[in-house]
């Protein structure tokens, strides 16, 4: 039995190893598993708390991959499904000396795409204490969408503690408006928000992190808490009775990758809350958790285990 749930898809990443060079060009790659929601279900079960994934796989390699990863990883995969009728998803992630590295899917009517609600009615939520979700699983189908809704519904009747990401991705949306009305009502229903500055800006028209905040606190009645990541500054958090704080973010000597930043973020949050630590240390090591997380590779492989958080922590104390 699990103390966290997150429902995503999954996906192969290879990332290229050739440095600068266009996906087109890159010959060598090393595979990963990606995918933003199971990302934070790595981060919270190498922290030490039970993670259960919900999703659906297709029965071929990506997916064999996919399950010898989530058992190396510890991931409980009670509620996930197979099937021979669709494809597991895949995608290619260059390797860039400077800023963020351009990612190309292959995961269109993928079998997470045919996600079956039934699953949903299958989970025991009698030890689960909170749930991360993310705007990505919603924009996959409209099939996923409605699963999603559902399962929003029973984490409400079931009173567990919800943590949302709005992880925008515009390639996955019918026009930008359908994102941002979908994404700002999906929210509404979370307890927890962590918006990026820059999803902030499209989301709701402004790069001031407490008039995001505000935005949301106002938005949804669910809503008692918003982070709004600040990158490298750190995290800005403002709460429904009106506390605000800047958490300021690690100083990183070497960024290697920064995709799976903001879900080390919110592993690092949940698993902090999920042990009752004051709000400010859960955002000190969620920034610690996604300082750890641009030192690496893959979207996931620098997540830390409590003695490296904990190490890490000493070093930059
Ligand atoms: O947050 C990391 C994700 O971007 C990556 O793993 C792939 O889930 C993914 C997505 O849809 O972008």
């Amino acid at each position: 039995m699990s103390e966290f749930l997150t429902i995503g898809e999954p996906i192969a990443l290879f990332g290229s190893k050739d440095v600068d060079k266009s996906l087109k060009d890159a010959v060598h790659f090393q595979k990963f598993l990606a995918g933003a929601e199971v990302n934070v279900a790595v981060g919270v079960s190498r922290l030490g708390h039970r993670a259960e994934y919900i999703t659906r796989l297709g029965k071929d390699p990506f997916g064999d991959f996919i399950i010898d990863q989530l058992a190396e990883n510890h991931i409980g995969t009670d509620y996930i499904d197979e099937t021979s009728e669709y494809w597991t998803a895949f995608q290619l992630k260059d390797r860039v000396s400077q800023g963020d590295p351009s990612i190309f899917y292959f995961r269109k009517g993928s079998a997470a795409a045919h996600f079956d609600k039934k699953m949903l009615d299958k989970i025991d939520f009698s030890e689960v204490k909170m749930a991360h979700l993310s705007g990505i699983f919603p924009a996959i189908s409209k099939q996923a969408l409605e699963a999603f809704r559902y399962l929003v519904q029973l984490l409400e009747e079931n009173r567990i503690r919800t943590t949302f990401d709005p992880n925008l991705r515009p390639q996955l949306w019918a026009s930008t408006e359908e994102m941002v009305t979908t994404i700002n009502q999906l929210a509404s229903q979370a307890e927890i928000i962590l918006p990026g500055i820059n999803e902030g800006e499209i989301l709701m028209g402004s790069r001031d992190p407490e008039a995001i905040a505000d935005f949301y606190l106002a938005n949804g009645e669910a809503t008692q808490t918003v982070i709004v990541k600040l990158g490298t500054a750190g995290a800005y958090v403002k709460q429904k009775d009106g506390h605000t704080f800047t958490v300021p973010g690690f100083k990183v000597e070497k960024v290697v990758d920064t995709v799976g930043a903001g879900d080390g973020f919110a592993a690092g949050l949940v698993t902090a809350l999920m042990e009752e630590k004051p709000l400010e240390e859960a955002v000190l090591r969620a920034n610690a958790v996604g300082a750890l997380a641009v030192q690496s590779p893959g979207d996931n492989d620098g997540y830390p285990t409590p003695e490296q958080l904990a190490a890490f922590l000493k070093k930059h104390s």
